[in-house]
């Protein structure tokens, strides 16, 4: 097997997307940590050495570094089931993972960082003056979802897809950003059916 090495911030969702990815795919990942609420994805070294763009995950393969979630989850999960072999269906597979990073991550993940991890009382103003636009975007996302999978069990085609891993990350921890996932009854269902499949791993594993 491929020795990879994760660099990662453990409770992050984007970092616990591609750990997810691995465990369902059977590759071992090596683990190394940063505590990014003390700016260890900013030093000079890792600016040089990891990811130029400051931010985890990046998935290490050899000398070479993959930054951004979904671009690793794709170098895992390549030639595998959670990538359908469909045509159609891969390019429906991408636009949720770019519906992930535009319209679900920015606003749901966001918020969860920022109450969760953060603190309210230490956001900047900017910051709080963000949060109610961030609330609606976070719920037209969930809505979105909601209505999507009324009738299908999974975001793609008939079985679990990459879309299915990146949404997950961030949206089975949603209520600790305030969101209410009962609103949501199909997305509630389909993270219980996510949860179910063979290889699966908890966030906090
Ligand atoms: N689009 C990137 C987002 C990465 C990102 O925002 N990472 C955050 C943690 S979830 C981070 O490293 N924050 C530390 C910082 O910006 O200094 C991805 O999907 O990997």
């Amino acid at each position: 097997m491929e020795r990879l090495v994760l660099h990662e911030y453990a409770a992050s969702g984007n970092c616990y997307k591609v750990r997810l990815t691995a465990a369902l795919v059977g590759q071992p990942l090596e683990r190394r940590e940063y505590d990014i609420l003390k700016g260890e994805t900013r030093t000079p070294e890792f600016l040089a050495s990891v990811n130029p763009n400051g931010r985890i995950p990046v998935l290490q393969a050899g000398d070479r570094f993959i930054p951004e979630s979904n671009a690793a989850c794709f170098y895992l999960g390549d030639g595998s089931r959670l990538v359908p072999d469909d045509r159609f269906e891969r390019a429906d597979m991408l636009r949720w993972m770019f519906f992930e990073q535009y319209n679900h991550e920015p606003n749901v993940a966001t918020l969860r960082f920022w109450i969760a991890f953060v603190g309210e009382d230490k956001l900047s103003d900017v910051e709080r003056a963000q949060m109610p636009g961030k609330r609606a975007a976070g719920e037209a996302a969930l809505k979105l979802m909601d209505e999507h999978l009324r009738g299908r069990d999974w975001l793609v085609g008939d079985r679990l897809s990459l879309a299915d891993v990146a949404l997950y990350a961030y949206t089975h921890v949603a209520e600790e950003g305030g969101f209410r996932l009962a609103g949501y009854p199909a997305v509630s269902a389909w993270l219980g059916r996510v949860a179910d499949r063979p290889g699966y791993l908890p966030m906090a594993a």
